[in-house]
């Protein structure tokens, strides 16, 4: 507890304090502030695109990957399906049960980034029978060595809502295909969860197990002092609400090859908060934007080693699902890289379209004509 004794006249003088022999709790908590200054705070705005990736009636595209620079133009992979989903209470053999349900994933081109075109599907729902036979979706793309690896989400058909998912990955020398894709999962749930009885229902559960025991979700792979970082979100059997949001939280399993094996931490989880993954190297360690659910959403973290995230900075809002602009030097400022890239809205439940974001650093808060020191 800080002591009035202990305060020094700048500290009674920047915290506006008026009595430091009175100090209200709000004021002992910001004693306890360890970063006053504002590199880490960003504001967002989104905009819409033009060309294929506008809103289009009847069909989804969601969850775009990060977008990379190459052959002289912007690329940018995602989730694509059509038509409304049906939801649990159907047949799941024959129906559609969310929007990213009967995905493939396609990619498009912009030489600006605000027109892009849709050049056609780069990995497909494998045959029946193969992990990935029901949906591909929510993928990441990591270019190293001249080749190009592109992770995401597989569902393996009938999708019950007990059904797990798993992570799946394609190579491909070039950005436009063709892609090799791995013949089994690079990353699974954890297999310690019970299910209680046979309903098809979530939260039942004799035990609840890792907190990626039922979905590894949104992969994105970072090269990272000469590994291959695998950042990801898991979903647990039984999930419950906490603080308002889902209990979502984030783990990393590591591998020396793009390819894996992918060994999950002994640190994991890693965030107890947050959403879509959205991480970026800066200062010798990793960035994560925290977003949509837990106690720290809407926070940016850093953490020195990739694993131990430390609150940098907490922000009013962010886009969901961003696909960061890779061809931005992330080094260059803790948040330089947000300064435009790809995020998704929802039109409806049912249909979902891309959007631009853009974000500016906050450093002063000036009227028209007032000049900021
Ligand atoms: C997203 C992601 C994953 C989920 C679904 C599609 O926001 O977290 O991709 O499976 O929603």
């Amino acid at each position: 507890m800080t002591k009035e004794s202990s305060l020094n006249p700048e500290q009674i003088d920047y915290f506006g304090i008026t009595n430091p022999s009175t100090l209200s709790a709000a004021t002992k908590r910001a004693l306890k502030w360890t970063r006053l200054e504002n590199d880490w705070y960003v504001q967002f705005e989104e905009h819409d695109l033009q060309g294929d990736l506008a809103f289009e009636e009847g069909v989804v595209r969601r969850d775009p990957s990060a977008i990379i620079w190459e052959n002289g133009k912007y690329y940018v992979w995602y989730s694509k399906s059509v038509g409304p989903s049906q939801g649990f209470a159907g047949d799941v053999e024959q129906d559609k049960v969310w929007p990213w349900d009967r995905c493939d994933i396609w990619f498009a081109t912009s030489e600006d980034g605000w027109h892009w075109e849709e050049q056609g599907v780069a990995v497909t729902r494998g045959e029946k029978g193969a992990y990935d036979d029901r949906s591909v979706f929510t993928c990441e793309i990591m270019k190293h060595n001249g080749r190009f690896y592109l992770c995401y989400q597989t569902v393996q058909s009938p999708y019950t809502v007990r059904v797990q998912n798993q992570i799946g990955m394609s190579w491909a020398d070039s950005p436009d295909g063709p892609w090799v894709k791995s013949a089994e999962p690079i990353l699974s749930p954890a297999q310690n969860g019970i299910w209680r009885g046979d309903e098809d229902n979530r939260f039942l559960v004799e035990r609840r197990g890792d907190f990626d025991s039922h979905k590894v979700h949104d992969p994105c792979i970072l090269h990272y002092r000469d590994k291959f970082y695998l950042y990801y979100k898991g979903e647990q059997m039984g999930e419950e609400i906490n603080f308002g949001g889902r209990m979502i939280r984030h783990g990393v399993a590591i591998s020396d090859h793009p390819l894996g094996p992918y060994e999950k931490s002994s640190f994991n989880p890693i965030s107890n908060s947050g959403h879509e993954v959205c991480v970026w190297p800066f200062g010798g360690g990793i960035v994560s934007l925290i977003t949509t659910d837990g106690p720290e959403r809407n926070t940016i973290q850093w953490a020195p080693d990739g694993i131990n995230f430390e609150i940098m900075a907490h922000i009013r809002s962010a886009p969901h699902a961003i696909g960061l602009n890779r061809s931005i030097d992330s080094h260059k400022s803790p948040v330089a890289c947000l300064s435009w890239g790809l995020t998704h809205k929802y039109y409806s439940d049912d249909y979902q379209f891309i959007r631009r974001f853009s974000a500016k650093h906050v450093s002063h808060h000036t009227a028209k004509g007032e000049t900021a020191v």
